[in-house]
């Protein structure tokens, strides 16, 4: 079984992955949109790193969904909303027992790529880590983090996964991923829809906290009721904390309507608002707040799933 990875996707995350695995001497090769975008990727010869004010070079290989040979290894970075009808271009390339690592933030994305994957293991992952594209190609590593990685349906740990540490990527496996990427949603639904609508940094929710209070109440009930009991333990006081540690920031939902790009809302309040109907609880302060967000989408000309 070949050991590339194979990496959908040379945003932010895609790239800072490809560069470490690059740097510690693993195969990689990046599956890139159309051939536009490889022409373009290949006048550029590779993806540059700004680690520490330092830029690195990478000329790593890149390809089209459409090239020949099959795919054992292959990490999804793409957004929630790109990540399923990114796949389904590479599903015949995928060979039978391959891994596929998710990298996406939120719920509900993961489920529908493994529903189009029945031949592949999916492995689920919630990362802190930061980065954000500076140019074409070119990213910058802006925050260290962490990244958990599990199978909700296989808890044995995968061959590859010390390729992560070689590669300098701080990672753990858990058998409880979903409780890590349920608590990091509802960190989000507390935080990032209220920094849209009052217009603020992450700071600024000190002076709306009667309205968190609510939201994370609702939140805590929602886990529980979904089989997520730990997820819900102590979770008000994790989100004041990072209110606090985070003050200065604006949340990536903010930077995403402020920049005019799509939002994950879908994966992430969405996600909440309806796993709640399907297990018939009523959630009046999240549904208003999911109205609220999705109004000012729509004005702003943004979509709203
Ligand atoms: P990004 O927009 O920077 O990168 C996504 C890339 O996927 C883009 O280059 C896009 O062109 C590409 N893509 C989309 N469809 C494709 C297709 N069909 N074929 C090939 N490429 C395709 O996004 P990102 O910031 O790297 O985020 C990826 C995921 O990681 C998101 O779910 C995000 O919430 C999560 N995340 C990001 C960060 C971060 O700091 N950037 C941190 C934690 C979690
Ligand atoms: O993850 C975040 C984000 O901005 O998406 C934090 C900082 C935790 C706020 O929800």
């Amino acid at each position: 079984m070949s050991s590339t990875w194979h990496i959908l996707g040379a945003g932010s995350l895609g790239s800072l992955w490809a560069c470490r695995l690059a740097r510690a001497g693993k195969a990689v090769r990046l599956v890139l949109r159309d051939r536009q975008r490889l022409q373009a990727y290949e006048q550029a010869g590779g993806l540059t790193l700004i680690e520490q004010e330092q830029p690195r070079h990478y000329a790593i290989p890149a390809e089209t969904a459409q090239a020949d040979g099959p795919i054992h290894r292959l990490l999804v970075a793409c957004k929630a909303y790109d990540a399923a009808p990114a796949i389904a271009g590479l599903v015949p390339r995928l060979a039978e027992g391959a891994d596929v690592l998710l990298l996406q933030n939120g719920l509900g994305s993961q489920d529908a790529v493994a529903d189009l994957l029945p031949q592949a293991r999916c492995v689920f992952a919630s990362s802190t880590e930061g980065a954000f594209r500076e140019g074409d190609w070119q990213v910058r590593f802006a925050g260290h983090g962490f990244n958990w990685l599990g199978d909700p349906r296989n808890p044995a740990l995968p061959a590859w996964f010390d390729d992560l540490h070689e590669a300098g990527i701080p990672a753990e496996w858990t058998v409880d991923i979903l409780t890590r990427l349920w608590r990091k949603l509802a960190l989000n639904c507390a935080i990032n829809p209220l920094t849209v609508l009052h217009a603020c940094q992450n700071g600024g929710l000190l002076g709306h906290l009667a309205e968190v209070h609510g939201l994370c109440t609702e939140l805590a009930a929602l886990l529980r009721r979904c089989g997520q009991p730990q997820a819900a333990e102590g979770l008000e006081e994790e989100v004041q904390r990072v209110i606090v540690a985070t003050a200065a920031n604006y949340s990536s939902m903010y930077q995403d309507v402020h920049a005019g790009r799509r939002t994950e809302v879908h994966y992430l309040l969405g996600h909440a608002c309806r796993v709640a109907a399907r297990h018939g609880l009523q959630l009046p302060q999240l549904e208003h707040l999911l109205q609220r967000l999705v109004e000012h989408l729509r004005l702003r000309g943004l979509p709203c799933d």
